[in-house]
């Protein structure tokens, strides 16, 4: 029986698909002990890899070191592939050496292929090989018996690879009908790793029950078909499954891993599961838990005061993550007495990545500073692209906005309440019965003018687009869908036909270059009927999700373009219909303009595409906590432009979360209030006068900060810098900021502290930093860090503060949306250090085009204070970005004494500043300035 066949016709069901979302978790989504190739590879006893590597195979040729590593028992000869990849990164790849057929190597999400430098060989003996990065700070050292790898850097050890023995590679092999024995490991002729093998090399612990020994001779280890509840996956190339084990010396700390609502300091999961990477619809997930939701990201990041470093396991099928922490005795002398040698506990984390197919490619990136990994990172998987201006406002969404008379009273309430958005969303039911690229007849009769009324406020709007299509021969997407054979197929060749809110639909095949550039020409405006040009896109369910079907996703015998089956390839599914539709919005403006695509389910990449939400949370308390750690942990998997529902998306918030929700949404990167159907409406002005008050507050306080966020954006994209950093990143040797995860930064200047408990007068804030100088955002007084202490709050607004050292730019006014304040004039917060120095930055562009990639249609400025002088200055003097606003405010803060007179100058020649000065707070403010923000000029402070 297929998993197709096994699937209830969701027509015939007739079910509610909201009851089967709320389905238990448990019965409907996999622990790992239900993993087959977990089990498979659970059998593995550490210590005793059947690995050895051929030395005397190997060559290094055009930068790339290969030699042959072999099981001992079955003879399967492996190939393994070391490459010193520019910019100080590892990369290992191990792959048969003449495999049945192909194995699927990740495509597109490496923005080229990596530029290798060389190896030298320092040393070959039988034993051992001694290879140096010609950058000469790093060695990889292969040892033959038992495989396994050291790198070290500065010859100090930093990864060793198949130390513990982990090393597992299924060959393909010929399925058992074929192969003479009926045994399930020893199924071909060359196979000699059979179950009862494994069954020697480890007795299966008490927690295995299920994996007993004695049903060897049923399938029960899922190598050639696999059960899970009522569904069959029936794998027609049998067992595919790869892993490997990565010991970090001197660690204790890992983070990464996205998606998972968890903290973000990752655990152990000795006790427990380990992290999933398995792209599933988890309606309302359970928090604290590692199983895996939306997006997948195989990145991990590990950091100590001395070294950051991480592994990147380039692999798209269903991956877990082992880690265990634990300190190894080493021996070290530097006892005062000669004969003692003393022993010491050094810190060390065992990873251990098992993946269900494809190969090992792995890259070491060798960092040694956070931000060298972040760009090590960005060089192999690209930067977050530039947003839209628009984008980064606050964006209105509701599923659904019923019609077009309640799309314009909510519009019309924002201008009515004075609260400033840029953004409206339209959900599923705007459709004609769930056929996306259509509208409903009915509710929007004339969606050209319901856009030209957004237009004429400046606003913009956002409707949905997910990957299932109605089977309905007479929707056209449909019928040229499947006439230009650009559907996902089920393992009979025929087109794979799922449930989803349509009803029966089939899948886009995205990974089929072709369908994708279809795709892409439907958002064109000749072809996407009612769409104008401030129409963008939001890409749902693409895990995908399918309704009644295997953990609610796609069966993994699904079958792609060339061939590949499903669980090749599952966690790429989101990334590459985000890349379609953000290809198409490119094209749809003739390459003029930039794309705004928020995506549900992502990859290693996704952020060249657009934006990354965290999916259907909760209106609770421990969402809102939860939405923290998780952000970080996407921000340092390279995807900044990250936001969870603000008000949480199933249930009723009440007021006293729901203001909380805003004032921290509106300090994370991406700003969306949502709802669920059926939620009681929630508009930011339905709570009461004194609740608007405090939201309209809190959405203002994100656009006055807006020309820092856009800032932030273009070093992110640029530069690869993060826009929401954890502590540690920014604070790398100071230990105590590593595990803390209830604040983080923006940039490297502003410190939030968002209040994610219920009632509380206080909260625990950790002021980083030594000799760190902290300024109270709002209210200008001054904490000396490192020092963690309470810090009072009221309902009013989260605690935030500004580095000493820094320069924020921000806007004095603000408008009823982005586009309404490209006039505003500036004011600069500059916060002096210790040292009375402070720096920071503006970027400048229009906003919308792609100009500034093309032309250098930009005005990238520099602020600088020191010796009592403010400067602005060029950044980069290849912008040639005409800005034509003013300088109106400046805030000197930690100004120990008032001056006697403040003058400017600029081109136009010298001119007296108005100023006052508080002595209790040392801040002096200087007004009307009328300055050229992004011209030269100087503030003498005397
Ligand atoms: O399209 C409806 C919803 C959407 O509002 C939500 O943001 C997505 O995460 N969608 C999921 C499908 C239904 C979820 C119950």
């Amino acid at each position: 029986m297929s998993s197709q066949e096994s699937a209830p016709n969701p027509t015939v069901q007739g079910e509610d698909p909201l009851e089967g979302l709320l389905l238990e978790h448990k019965s409907k989504f996999k622990t790992c002990s239900q993993i087959g190739f977990y089990r498979r590879q659970k059998l593995l006893h550490p210590d005793q890899s059947p690995y050895l590597a051929q030395l005397d195979t190997l060559k290094n040729e055009n930068g790339i070191v290969t030699l042959n590593i072999i099981h001992q028992e079955t003879k399967v000869p492996l190939q393994l592939q070391v490459i010193a990849v520019e910019g100080n990164i590892v990369r290992l790849k191990i792959n048969e050496l003449s495999p049945l057929k192909p194995r699927y190597e990740v495509p597109d999400v490496l923005v080229k292929e990596p530029t290798t430098e060389r190896f030298n060989i320092l040393l070959q003996e039988t034993e051992t090989v001694v290879l140096e990065h010609t950058n000469g700070t790093s060695k990889v050292h292969i040892h033959s018996q038992p495989f396994s790898i050291m790198v070290t850097q500065e010859d100090k050890e930093l990864f060793g690879i198949n130390s513990q023995g982990f090393l597992y590679f299924e060959h393909l092999r010929l399925p058992p009908e074929k192969s003479s024995s009926t045994r399930p490991f020893n199924c071909c002729s060359k196979c000699l790793f059979s179950f009862r093998t494994l069954s020697r090399m480890r007795e299966p612990a008490e927690t295995d029950t299920k994996v007993q020994p004695d049903k060897s001779e049923q399938d029960v280890f899922g190598l050639w078909k696999e059960e899970f509840g009522n569904f069959v996956d029936i794998k027609a190339h049998g067992p595919s499954s790869v892993g490997l084990d990565f010991t970090l010396y001197g660690f204790e700390n890992v983070y990464g891993l996205p998606e998972h609502a968890d903290i973000h300091c990752l655990k152990d999961t000795r006790e427990n599961e380990a992290y999933r990477l398995y792209n599933l619809d988890v309606f309302g997930y359970r928090v604290y838990d590692k199983m895996g939701t939306y997006g997948s990201v195989p990145l991990l990041l590990a950091h100590k005061p001395s070294n950051t470093c991480g592994i990147f396991w380039l692999n798209a099928s269903e991956t877990l993550v082992e880690i265990h922490s634990k300190a190894a005795l080493q021996s070290h002398s530097q006892s005062n007495s000669p004969d003692i040698q003393k022993q010491k506990a050094v810190p060390k984390m065992d990873i251990r990545w098992m993946s269900e197919s494809g190969i090992v490619d792995v890259f070491l990136l060798l960092g040694p500073m956070p931000q060298n990994v972040f760009n090590q990172y960005a060089q192999l998987t690209g930067t977050q692209i530039l947003p839209p201006l628009f984008s980064l406002g606050y964006h209105q969404c509701r599923w659904n906005y019923e019609d077009e008379a309640d799309v314009e009273a909510v519009d019309s309430g924002f201008d009515e309440h004075n609260i400033p958005y840029d953004v409206m969303w339209l959900d599923i039911e705007h459709t004609d019965g769930k056929r996306y690229f259509t509208w409903d007849p009915d509710k929007f009769p004339d969606p050209v003018k319901m856009q030209k009324k957004l237009q004429e406020k400046r606003r913009k709007l956002v409707v949905i687009s997910d990957p299932h299509i109605k089977v309905d021969p007479n929707y056209t997407l449909y019928a040229e869908a499947k006439k230009r054979g650009y559907f996902v197929k089920d393992r009979k060749k025929q087109n794979f036909e799922g449930s989803c809110w349509p009803g029966v639909s089939s899948y886009i095949d995205f990974t089929n270059p072709a369908a994708r550039e279809w795709y892409s020409s439907q958002f064109s405006l000749d072809k996407y009927k009612n769409a104008t040009d401030i129409l963008f896109v939001w890409n749902d369910m693409n895990e995908p999700s399918v309704f009644y079907a295997p953990e609610m996703t796609m069966p993994k015998d699904a079958v792609h373009h060339q061939g590949w089956e499903h669980r090749d390839l599952h966690n790429l599914y989101g990334f590459y219909q985000q890349m379609s539709t953000s290809e198409g919005l490119i094209q749809r403006s003739g390459g003029k303009e930039r794309p705004f695509v928020l995506t549900r389910s992502f990859f290693a990449g996704s952020q060249r595409y657009g934006a990354v939400w965290t999916g259907d949370n909760k209106a609770e308390w421990e969402y809102l906590k939860i939405s923290v750690p998780m952000l970080l942990s996407l921000s340092v998997t390279g995807i900044a432009f990250c936001g969870a529902d603000v008000g949480g998306f199933v249930g009723d918030p009440d007021p006293e979360l729901f203001v909380r929700w805003y004032q921290a949404g509106s300090f994370q990167p991406f700003f969306r209030g949502h709802a669920m159907q059926g939620t009681k409406r929630r508009e930011p002005w339905l709570f009461g006068e004194e609740n608007t008050l405090l939201i309209r507050k809190a959405i203002k306080e994100r656009y006055t900060l807006l020309p820092y966020w856009y800032l932030l954006f273009y070093k992110a994209y640029r530069t690869a810098e993060l826009v929401m950093r954890p502590l540690w990143v920014e604070f790398s040797k100071y230990e105590d900021a590593f595990t803390w995860e209830s604040q983080y930064m923006l940039g490297n200047a502003l410190l939030v502290a968002p209040v994610l408990d219920s009632g509380v007068k206080s909260i625990d804030v950790l002021f980083p930093g030594t000799e760190e100088y902290w300024y109270d955002f709002r209210k200008y007084t001054l904490v000396k860090g490192p020092h963690r202490q309470k810090v009072a709050v009221t309902l009013e607004e989260i605690p935030v503060f500004q580095r000493g050292g820094s320069i924020i730019p921000m806007r004095t006014t603000v408008g009823k949306s982005t586009a309404w304040m490209a006039s505003s004039p500036y004011e600069l917060h500059v916060a002096l250090d210790r040292k009375g120095l402070a720096v920071g930055e503006l970027y400048v562009d229009d906003g919308y085009s792609l100009q500034y990639l093309h032309e250098h249609m930009y005005s990238h400025r520099r602020f600088t204070f020191s010796e009592n002088v403010l400067r602005s200055s060029s950044a980069d003097k290849k912008g040639c970005y005409i800005v034509d606003c003013i300088l109106e405010k400046v805030y000197i803060i930690g100004l120990k004494k008032s001056p006697s007179k403040v003058t400017a100058h600029c081109s136009g020649g010298k001119k007296m500043v108005e100023f006052t000065y508080n002595n209790q707070l040392c801040l002096l403010s200087l007004e009307n300035l009328s300055l050229q923000v992004c011209a030269d000029w100087e503030i003498h402070i005397v």
